[in-house]
């Protein structure tokens, strides 16, 4: 059995999860209120002093945090070690100017690598698979997150991050891929791509695949592992946490365990923060509790699951997760991006439009597509010299900009996009992600 099968750790009793959990909560805590003067004050505020965790239940005494605390922090404000103890780097896709910044120091990136291990290890991995990494390297985690995982594993690893298709393909048939790492989406075309070369699953080696960063379906799961011969294995992971292998699939594919020696795991009612039993659905709340330059304690990640605490047949034991059913915010996922409609809002404002408009996300051939309606003010739609075709260009050239995707806008006539008499409906989200 390969080293990154860490049974002593993944199949240990609950006693002893909970025993290093309180003991690496209670250092956390002392270390974020030693060095980081922002979660002393909101400790201050709440009068909880590190002295107070005393069980794992004390937890729940702690205050939240939240992507706005993050920004608000921009870009280092929540560093909790010299910069000079800084490996690297991270950073969530989305807003310019506004992106979360992820900092590890060695110690970080050795365990971030090892949650890598152990999914890449859940699906069937060993030192002699050849580890195709197809997620984007650079800023975004899934690259460099799957790729130290690999590594660590002793497979062949081949970076080949994403895009020119025939090329991965190429790879694969020429170097033996056996084990496909990629947003579910950049799958299901890989998939398509290699029947219209002509080409089967038999002509490839692939046996498994670990996707996530991206809502996915069990229909997709179906069509991708028949697409590529495979086994399609779900993995999950959110920048501010690390990145992917926060938690991760096994054969048994019912639920994902949570790396729970590194993280605790909470679920709370997200209008009320109350903290809720396990089976119960709500808003998944993460404590990293292994890691030195940003470690994040209650950390509200907007993602609605269900914990599961029974054994799995695996013989794991950590704490399963179902695949995230939702967000209790409006963030959208698109192309692998994370989009806040606000951002599109933005944009439309600095260029000269009313915030009148209407986002359509849709799913074509596997690949996500952007659309959208802006209403045209009176005075655009009179004006005889107003180039549509040319002010809809710039317009989405601008929204790229903004979002590092390619939208298509269309403008249209003043006053036809529905007035809503509550919330607006901005976002008709028409891909199904959760059927
Ligand atoms: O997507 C990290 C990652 C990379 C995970 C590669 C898995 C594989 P962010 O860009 O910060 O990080 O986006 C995090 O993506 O809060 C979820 O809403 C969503 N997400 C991530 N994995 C899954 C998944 C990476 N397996 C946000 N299923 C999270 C559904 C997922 N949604």
């Amino acid at each position: 059995m390969n080293n990154y099968f860490q049974e002593s750790i993944e199949c240990a009793s609950r006693e002893e999860i909970e025993r290093i959990q309180l003991e690496r909560l209670q250092k956390q805590v002392k270390h974020v209120y030693a060095n980081v003067p922002y979660y002393r004050n909101l400790m201050d505020q709440k009068n909880v002093k590190p002295e107070d965790i005393k069980t794992l239940k004390d937890l729940a005494k702690l205050p939240f945090l939240s992507k706005a605390d993050l920004r608000d922090n921009y870009p280092d404000g929540l560093l909790a070690v010299p910069k000079s103890e800084v490996r690297r780097i991270q950073s969530t896709s989305g807003t310019t100017g506004k992106r979360v910044i992820a900092f590890y120091t060695a110690h970080d990136l050795d365990v971030w690598a090892e949650c890598c291990a152990r999914a890449i290890v859940a699906a069937g991995g060993t030192k002699d698979d050849v580890v195709h990494v197809s997620y984007g390297y650079g800023l975004f985690t899934g690259g460099m997150g799957l790729h130290d995982g690999s590594y660590k594993v002793g497979s062949m690893t081949l970076p080949m991050s994403s895009g020119n298709t025939e090329r991965q393909i190429q790879f694969m048939r020429d170097l033996g891929s056996t084990i496909l790492c990629c947003t579910p989406s950049y799958a299901a075309y890989i998939g398509e791509t290699i029947k219209e070369m002509g080409l089967t699953p038999d002509d490839i080696k692939l046996k498994a695949g670990i996707f996530g960063a991206e809502p996915w379906t069990e229909n997709m799961r179906r069509d991708i592992e028949k697409s590529l011969g495979i086994k399609a294995y779900d993995i999950y992971g959110l920048t501010e946490l690390c990145g992917p292998g926060v938690s991760f699939e096994c054969s048994d594919q019912h639920g994902m365990h949570i790396n729970e020696d590194h993280f605790i795991a909470e679920i709370i009612d997200p209008d009320t923060g109350e903290v809720l039993p396990y089976g119960e659905k709500g808003e998944l709340v993460l404590t990293s509790i292994d890691k030195e330059a940003f470690p994040l304690i209650r950390y509200r990640t907007r993602d609605i699951c269900i914990l599961k605490p029974e054994k799995c047949p695996c013989g794991r034991t950590h704490v399963r997760m179902s695949k995230p059913m939702g967000r209790s915010d409006d963030m959208l996922i698109i192309r692998g991006v994370n989009v806040f409609p606000s951002q599109i809002e933005t944009v439309l404002l600095q260029n000269g439009y009313a915030p009148n408009y209407l986002i359509e996300v849709d799913r074509v051939n596997n690949t996500d597509t952007l659309d959208i309606n802006v209403e045209l003010s009176n005075e655009q739609s009179k004006d005889s010299l107003f180039n549509i075709s040319n002010a809809e260009k710039e317009l989405a050239n601008a929204i790229k900009t903004m979002l590092g995707i390619n939208p298509k806008v269309h403008l249209v006539q003043p006053k036809t996009i529905t007035r809503s008499e509550g919330k607006a409906v901005r976002v008709i989200d028409k891909r199904h992600l959760l059927d």
